[in-house]
């Protein structure tokens, strides 16, 4: 037998019995091996990894199911309020290591491993991300998913089951290629179809008026939602929550068997094909009209199955308790939209409680509006949802009708309450009657309807105040809030980074930081002994070798762990600035290149890692791609500089490669104009994890300076209050380059890093100021303050005590940002839901 057992099957001596529960590992991997046996996906020839993979999988799904099952009974037995988190996105990543590490089984599935001759990194390296999601948003609904069952709250996740999640990218010598990543190629081992929970969901047709004057939607095409349930564990507790996935299906009777036998095969199964492309891709492009559509079915798609799905549960609980009326809906069910892409859940539940359960309009609204609140994540204009008129009218007639009426309802009471704001009402109500182009304004839909409006950092929340939403806080005050978005101290931290995580445990004499994590705070008076800073030194130089490993295999680039890690990871935006990055790179280049060898010995020698993806048509982005390839391709090869200085960018990032860079980073780059990035949460993982931050003022970054000191921070760049004066400065000339960044874009233009015609790139950082031209992102202003901090990080990593030092106060100041604390404030002064904890 090969090590890795990877010939005939797996070791005779142990049996294949299934022990669901088993806690010994012997008992393990008789359990795995008898998934290995009769749950089969392939072949009984081989127990490779792959195949070990599957069959540990569904041996850690069993125990899940029993807890699984018993915190399903015991809420339904209690019957809390709970919460439900409507989301078009849930970036999951992989999730053995997750459940084993919250099980908290990790030594003896290893060894049960080891007995059948596998190793459980490798195993777990076998599973594909769960990627149903683009970037933040997403991410952070599955942060909270886990923070919510760890603190045993009721609480469900509602998203689509994309048959393709976000595309798997690759480079090559024209940039990023996008690939769909086929995450169920070959099943998933955590998700359960439940054949019994299944709901009608209209598109197009008519509405009806009854005899009696009430309204009914009727005709049009009906397809089949499916739930696909994924289970959720909280950190060393039974709560076992659901992530529930629609996925679309038609029904037997739209297949056309008198057209299929008359050989008309496409026409036969026309309503099976529509259906399929419902949950086809993640976030289909929308440059086209069909695009669009299909985008906007989607987004019904998830409201309407969930609320039929939340009502039918509240019904079911409510024949047990006799004459619960629908007044205490709110008081059983708390409704979450994340962002604007699922508000049609505000007219889809007017419609399903006026036409279906025959509540008048007052009573409807007065549910709603207790039910729902809403999160907004970004100010950028462009990212405000509004949707056609025209189109919604097609497809959703009746929830047309219902949004003209909270429309009419709203100016209403604007003119009579608030006669000073009537000048105002073009901007603040929710249609937009623009000649050329009708919209319904999705954010003002929200604002009007739902109970609480909250911004996800303390910058980005009065931003939301004082002008986005500004008009309305002054008719509802007590409205909004804010709720510093937060990351998961188990994926993040205790999970990716065993090594600082035993460290953190010896020296705070508890692992009770894992959910408790302001409990960090304890290491700063450890902050300058030198028997930690030594161990934490060792701890971050081993995850820096295995991040070099990473590196090597994914990209054949060695890299020198020896080197100052820097890393931008995110997804690529000319907000974000990656562009400041790389131009700073290239100015940094060319210095060396004019030092002489003398002076680049005394240079602190450097590697910068960029990585992230493009939307698909999004031109800039790729061209920043391309760009950052193109520069590595030639500082990497420059027997001259690339002792000091290394540029790689990391390829296909995604949540588990992010679990990997992270603990193995030392700086990282959080550089978006002041303003724009409503929050950030990978700024809260590399600070977790000891990396110290470059950053502007700007969503989280704020909050993280405040707690992990200024002086542990590489602060530069224009504040939020000083950008619209400095793009005005700009339109009127007044801009003066700093002579660094003319040499920076001029060394580009030169062509010295490829014959790529960069100048349509370099040229959107030129000319007047405009959304896409001109600058409008502010790299010519921040660029000196940026070179000039980057000298100052240069010095301080000379420096490896203090270093060390600030790498420790940075995890320590960390506490704030678990994403335990942000759900404990979700739950209290949003929600208002309890903990309920399965005995
Ligand atoms: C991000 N938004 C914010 N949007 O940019 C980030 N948008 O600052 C914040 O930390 C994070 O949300 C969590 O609050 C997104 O990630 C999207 O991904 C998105 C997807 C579809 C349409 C619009």
């Amino acid at each position: 037998t090969k090590p890795n057992g990877s010939t005939n099957n797996t070791p005779d001596k142990i049996p294949a019995t299934a022990h669901p529960l088993a806690q010994d590992p012997t008992d393990i991997a008789s359990n795995i091996k008898y998934h290995a046996q009769y749950t089969p996906h392939f072949s009984p020839i081989k127990f490779e990894p792959e195949q070990a993979y599957y069959a540990a999988a569904e041996s850690v799904r069993d125990r899940l199911i029993q807890q699984w099952n018993e915190t399903y009974l015991h809420y339904h037995k209690v019957d809390p309020k709970q919460t439900y988190y409507l989301s078009m996105e849930f970036l999951q990543g992989r999730a053995l290591t997750n459940a084993i590490g919250n099980l908290d089984i990790q030594d003896a599935y290893s060894a049960a491993l080891n007995k059948l001759g596998h190793e459980l990194e490798e195993i777990t390296e076998q599973e594909k991300d769960m990627a149903l999601g683009n970037g933040g948003l997403g991410r952070l609904a599955s942060c909270f998913l886990d923070s919510m069952a760890t603190l045993n709250l009721p609480a469900w996740g509602y998203g689509l089951r994309y048959r393709y999640g976000l595309f798997k990218q690759s480079i090559s010598k024209t940039g990023q290629e996008e690939m769909a990543e086929d995450w169920l190629e070959k099943f998933s081992p955590w998700e359960v179809v439940r054949h019994d929970v299944v709901f009608p969901v209209r598109f197009f047709g008519r509405v009806e008026v009854l005899p009696t004057g009430s309204r009914k939607w009727v005709d049009g095409e009906v397809l089949q939602a499916l739930a696909y349930d994924i289970p959720i564990p909280g950190y060393k507790t039974k709560n076992t929550n659901s992530l529930r996935l629609w996925e679309a299906k038609a029904s037997a009777h739209d297949f056309n068997l008198f057209q299929f036998n008359d050989g008309q095969y496409t026409a036969a199964a026309e309503l099976h094909a529509r259906a399929q492309q419902i949950c086809a891709v993640l976030y289909p492009g929308d440059a086209t009209e069909e695009g669009k559509l299909l985008r906007l079915k989607q987004q019904f798609f998830l409201c309407s199955a969930s609320l039929q799905d939340i009502i039918a549960r509240f019904k079911e609980r409510k024949e047990g308790t006799k004459g619960r009326e629908w007044s205490e809906f709110p008081t059983k069910v708390a409704v979450q939209l994340n962002d604007t892409h699922p508000t049609l859940a505000i007219p889809e539940l007017m419609r399903l409680l006026m036409d279906e359960e025959g509540l008048g309009w007052d009573e409807a609204w007065d549910v709603t509006s207790r039910t729902i609140a809403y999160t907004n994540h970004t100010v950028l204009p462009e990212a405000l949802e509004k949707w056609s008129q025209v189109v919604m009218s097609k497809l959703l007639p009746r929830h047309m009708e219902i949004i003209e009426e909270i429309d009419k309802r709203f100016i209403t009471m604007i003119k009579s309450t608030r006669p000073d704001l009537e000048s105002k009402i073009p901007d603040m109500r929710i249609l937009d009657h623009n000649p050329n182009k009708p919209v319904v304004r999705m954010a003002n839909l929200c604002v009007v309807s739902g109970h609480t409006v909250n911004g996800v950092a303390q910058l980005h929340s009065d931003i939301l105040k004082a002008e986005l939403f500004a008009d309305y806080v002054s008719i509802w005050p007590n409205k909004f809030q804010n709720k510093t978005n937060g990351i998961t101290p188990r994926r993040w931290l205790r999970f990716c980074s065993p090594e600082l995580s035993q460290i953190i445990t010896k020296w705070l004499k508890t692992d009770k930081w894992v959910t408790n994590l302001d409990l960090l705070v304890g290491l700063r008076q450890f902050a300058d002994n030198p028997e930690l800073q030594a161990e934490w030194d060792s701890a971050k130089m081993a995850n820096k070798q295995r991040l070099a490993q990473y590196i090597l295999k994914v990209t054949g680039e060695t890299i020198d762990p020896n080197t100052l890690f820097d890393i931008q990871v995110k997804r690529i935006h000319e907000y974000k600035r990656q562009l400041l990055n790389i131009l700073g790179a290239v100015y940094r280049y060319k210095k060396l290149k004019e030092m002489s060898p003398e002076e680049r010995k005394a240079t602190t020698p450097r590697t910068i890692m960029i990585g992230g993806k493009a939307f698909a048509t999004y031109t800039n982005a790729k061209r920043i791609v391309k760009l950052v390839n193109d520069v590595g391709a030639v500082v990497n090869t420059d027997p001259e500089v690339n002792e000091y200085l290394k540029v790689v960018f990391v390829p296909n990032y995604n949540v588990s490669v992010a679990e990997v860079l992270i603990p193995g980073s030392e700086l990282s780059q959080h550089i978006s104009t002041a303003g724009m990035e409503a929050s950030g949460t990978s700024n809260m993982k590399f600070a977790l994890n000891g990396c110290l931050i470059i950053g502007t003022l700007d969503g989280a970054n704020v909050e993280i300076r405040e707690e992990v000191g200024e002086e542990n921070f590489f602060l530069f760049g224009a504040t939020a209050d000083q950008v619209p004066n400095l793009r005005k400065d700009r339109e009127n000339g007044l801009f003066k380059a700093d002579p660094r960044y003319e040499e920076a874009k001029e060394f580009i233009r030169s062509n010295a890093f490829e014959s790529y015609d960069y100048n349509p790139l370099l040229d959107s950082l030129e000319g007047n100021s405009g959304y896409g031209r001109g600058d409008y992102f502010l790299v010519g202003h921040d660029f000196p303050t940026y070179i000039d901090i980057q000298e100052k990080v240069d010095e301080a990593y000379k420096d490896r005590k203090r270093w060390i030092k600030m790498s420790i106060l940075s995890t320590a100041g960390s506490g704030k940002f678990s994403s335990d604390r942000t759900i404990s404030q979700y739950a209290k002064e949003i929600w208002k839901i309890e903990a309920c904890p399965v005995p």
